[in-house]
């Protein structure tokens, strides 16, 4: 049941000991790399001074833009000939960030997605199907060396090309598959048009979401229509990328491994730490990275820690769904709505297909939101009045999970369009 007892069963005292050992020895290699030894020197932070955990509420944070400034080496805390493995993310906004990994990092990395991986049932006469982008993106080879550590056979089979990911499935027997959620939702498309019924002709038992917001609707259909279990897998290229937390088989929140990042949950406005329960920015601290470890990242993904204890008898506390990042949530008509909301209220009707598209407009000096939404084929055989009857319920819906009335157009499948990577969910007009 476990993959590591001692690490994921050890008392809440053993693992702050742990914690604080590792801390300290973060901070001592940090100050290694230009970056740190001068923010260190400038905060007057002294490693050795460090005596609780509640300390790192004294270290100076790390943002995105440090990493941008600081690109690519001014991190780096090891000789070059030390470092193994780069990845890389380009995000939508100028400069690249790079995370550099020696050896031991990736054997750790590794060994953390092993560990989510085990934890949701997955043993060695699976097979793996890895459906991610092997590259740069961070879920392609994550998940293929965690894969391979716990001896799975590992079938790097990627993104694209949806037919031959079907037969893959079919010729060997694929029992667990990782994929983005927007891709679920294609792979479900195709399967249809295919008739290929997934319960009845393959042996999928397991299913990894993650690398994008999803509602829980969505974990829900993919479950239904694949007929497997399907876990939420959070984590980001600072901190490796997946592997950081994971829903064990109570699926109550994501376990994050404390063991190799610190936790904080800080009010994104003030900066000030929030207790369990209390929704704000995650940040983290890496505890076992050597080459390029990363203080008091501040991720900009909200979330909270679930407070009490998992009935799966783990120690590392449990992250809630993230329900967005800063930077996504939309303010219409004064209120705050996040992409991952309208989805969850729009998967709830049977009748909605798998995409949708929020477009921001400005119509007479006022923000507006419209939104398309694929419905399923057969809706459409429908007459007129019927669709608008459909129309009508889902902006009832929508109004009343929201609170603002959004322009609903109802579209056929496959007509949005869709991204290679990460689903794009929003489309600002407004500029
Ligand atoms: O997306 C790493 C990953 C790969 C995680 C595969 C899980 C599976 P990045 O491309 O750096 O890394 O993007 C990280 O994606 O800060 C979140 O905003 C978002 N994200 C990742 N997982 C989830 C999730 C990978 N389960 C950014 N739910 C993060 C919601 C997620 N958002």
């Amino acid at each position: 049941m476990y993959w590591n007892q001692d690490l994921e069963t050890m008392s809440p005292e053993a693992l702050s000991a742990l914690q604080l050992g590792r801390l300290r020895r973060t901070l001592f290699q940090a100050v290694e790399s230009p970056h740190y030894s001068k923010v260190f020197a400038e905060n007057g932070v002294k490693p050795d001074r460090i005596e609780t955990i509640a300390d790192v509420h004294r270290l100076p944070y790390t943002t995105k833009e440090d990493l941008r400034d600081q690109f690519p080496y001014g991190l780096l805390c090891v000789d070059q000939k030390e470092i193994i493995r780069l990845h890389s993310s380009s995000g939508t906004s100028g400069q690249a960030t790079v995370v550099f990994h020696s050896r031991s990092d990736i054997e750790n990395w590794a060994d953390l997605v092993s560990r989510c991986m085990y934890m949701t049932g997955v043993r060695q006469d699976d097979v793996f199907q890895n459906l991610t982008g092997y590259g740069l993106f961070t879920g392609g080879l994550g998940f293929h060396y965690g894969g391979e550590r716990l001896g799975t056979l590992t079938i790097p089979s990627g993104t694209g090309n949806t037919k031959r990911q079907i037969l893959l499935m079919q010729q060997f027997g694929t029992t667990v598959i990782h994929l983005i959620p927007s891709y679920a939702m294609r792979l479900m498309q195709v399967m249809e048009d295919m008739g290929v019924n997934p319960r009845r002709d393959l042996k999928l038992r397991i299913a990894f979401l993650g690398a994008e917001p999803h509602s829980e609707e969505i974990r829900q259909r993919v479950e239904r229509y694949f007929g497997v279990e399907a876990f939420n897998s959070y984590g980001l290229s600072e901190m490796n990328g997946p592997g950081v937390a994971f829903e064990c088989p109570e699926k109550e929140g994501m376990h994050i491994w404390e063991d190799a990042f610190l936790v904080e949950i800080i009010d994104p406005d003030t900066l000030e730490p929030l207790p369990p329960g209390e929704e704000g920015e995650l940040v983290l601290t890496t505890l076992s990275r050597e080459a390029m470890p990363i203080i008091r990242y501040r991720t900009n993904d909200l979330t909270r820690i679930l407070p009490g204890k998992c009935r799966c008898g783990r120690v590392h506390s449990r992250l809630d769904r993230i329900i967005g990042r800063t930077d996504d949530m939309l303010i219409i008509k004064g209120v705050n709505i996040f992409p991952v909301q309208v989805e969850q209220a729009l998967m709830e009707i049977p009748e909605v297909g798998q995409n949708y598209l929020i477009i921001l407009e400005r119509v007479d000096e006022m923000d507006t939101m419209r939104l398309q939404v694929e419905m399923r084929a057969d809706i459409f055989q429908e007459d007129m009045r019927h669709l608008k009857k459909l129309q009508n319920k889902i902006t009832r819906e929508l109004r009343n999970e929201l609170l603002v009335t959004p322009k609903v157009e109802l579209v056929q499948p496959n007509t949005l369009p869709r991204s290679q990577g990460k689903a794009v969910r929003v489309e600002d007009r407004r500029k």
